[in-house]
């Protein structure tokens, strides 16, 4: 046996849960990773992934791949296309009785928040027109990561980016997906963080039993890019909720559900004050004004919930 296919085998037997992380290209500490091994611990491997060009298509490495389905690489814009390319060609297999309905596959898009807010949302928007029977897992790490972390329609107000250098950093906003989706009503929308997994494994437990097009945004902290030490990447996803920055909610049937409810709310510069990429807001003075801005935006927010 050759050394590659000796670490093939090696890899094949070892049980799916170890798999995802087994990337050489990805950092410490990743988010995005730490949500996605938890939503695939629960989807299993019965799915085709269906994978737009970001950080975590460095998991496979040809010829290996930590998914045990099959998985497919398309251009940033172009996932929930490849997803309806391959729900088609499922759909014409059963009907023609060349599957059976167990060998059936679910197909799901991967991709980050550069994708899913910008160049996809297009193709997203269609595919939800079309109910496209699929689910669309989001890592919003708010930013093109891997690209060097430049602003996307994902970046926080106020946030230093490769492009956004000013001392007040993103001039822009964070564009609100969930609500942009939303309208669309699809099957199912949820936010999720790896750092809560118990309410992200009843909303993908939730997920994996509908049909239709189901939505999942899951906040993707990123050591690199927001400028941490990777051990803070817990603690950070858990600020994140506890400031109600993240709201953590699920569409279904018209409605809106929070299914956390921050109470008290941490204030948010706990939040920021962990990330190197908000650290022009405390030093070498406080910028009071963008802290109350920031502020305030939660709390309007969470006046709107009730
Ligand atoms: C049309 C197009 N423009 C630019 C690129 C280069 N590119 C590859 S990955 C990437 C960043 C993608 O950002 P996001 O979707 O947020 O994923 P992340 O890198 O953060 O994981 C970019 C810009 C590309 N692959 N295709
Ligand atoms: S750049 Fe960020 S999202 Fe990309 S692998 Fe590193 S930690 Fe994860
Ligand atoms: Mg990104």
């Amino acid at each position: 046996m050759t050394e590659k296919e000796t670490i093939f085998k090696r890899m094949k037997d070892l049980p799916s849960t170890h798999l995802l992380g087994t990337g050489t290209s990805m950092c410490a500490g990743c988010g995005g990773l730490q949500a996605l091994h938890e939503i695939y611990d629960i989807l299993g491997e019965k799915n085709v992934f269906v994978n737009a060009a970001g950080c975590m298509t460095l998991l496979t490495v040809y010829p290996f791949t930590p998914f045990r389905g099959s998985w497919l690489y398309t251009a940033m814009a172009s996932a929930p296309g490849g997803a309806q390319g391959i729900r088609d060609a499922l759909d014409i297999l059963l009907e023609r009785k060349r599957i059976s309905k167990k060998e059936d596959l679910d197909v799901v898009v991967l991709t980050g928040d550069g994708a899913a807010y910008g160049m996809g949302l297009s193709a997203t928007s269609a595919a939800m027109d079309r109910n496209l029977n699929f689910i669309y897992i989001c890592y919003d790490n708010e930013g093109y990561a891997n690209t060097g972390q430049q602003y996307s329609a994902a970046t926080p107000h106020a946030a230093h980016t490769a492009t956004s250098q000013s001392t007040l950093g993103f001039s822009g906003y964070k564009k609100d997906l969930f609500s942009i989706w939303a309208a669309h009503k699809p099957a199912y929308i949820a936010t999720v963080i790896g750092s809560d997994p118990l309410d992200l494994a009843r909303k993908i437990e939730k997920v994996k039993e509908m049909r239709g097009p189901r939505m999942i945004i899951a906040l993707s902290p990123c050591p690199t890019g927001w400028e941490y030490d990777p051990k803070d990447s817990v603690a950070i996803g858990k600020l994140a909720v506890k400031t109600g920055m993240w709201p953590l909610k699920e569409y279904e049937n018209d409605q809106v559900v929070h299914t956390r409810i921050p109470h008290p709310r941490v204030p948010v510069e706990e939040y920021l004050k962990l990330q190197g990429r908000f650290s022009h807001l405390f030093e070498p003075k406080r910028n009071e004004a963008l802290l109350s801005e920031l502020q305030s935006q939660i709390d309007s927010y969470w006046a709107d919930v009730g």
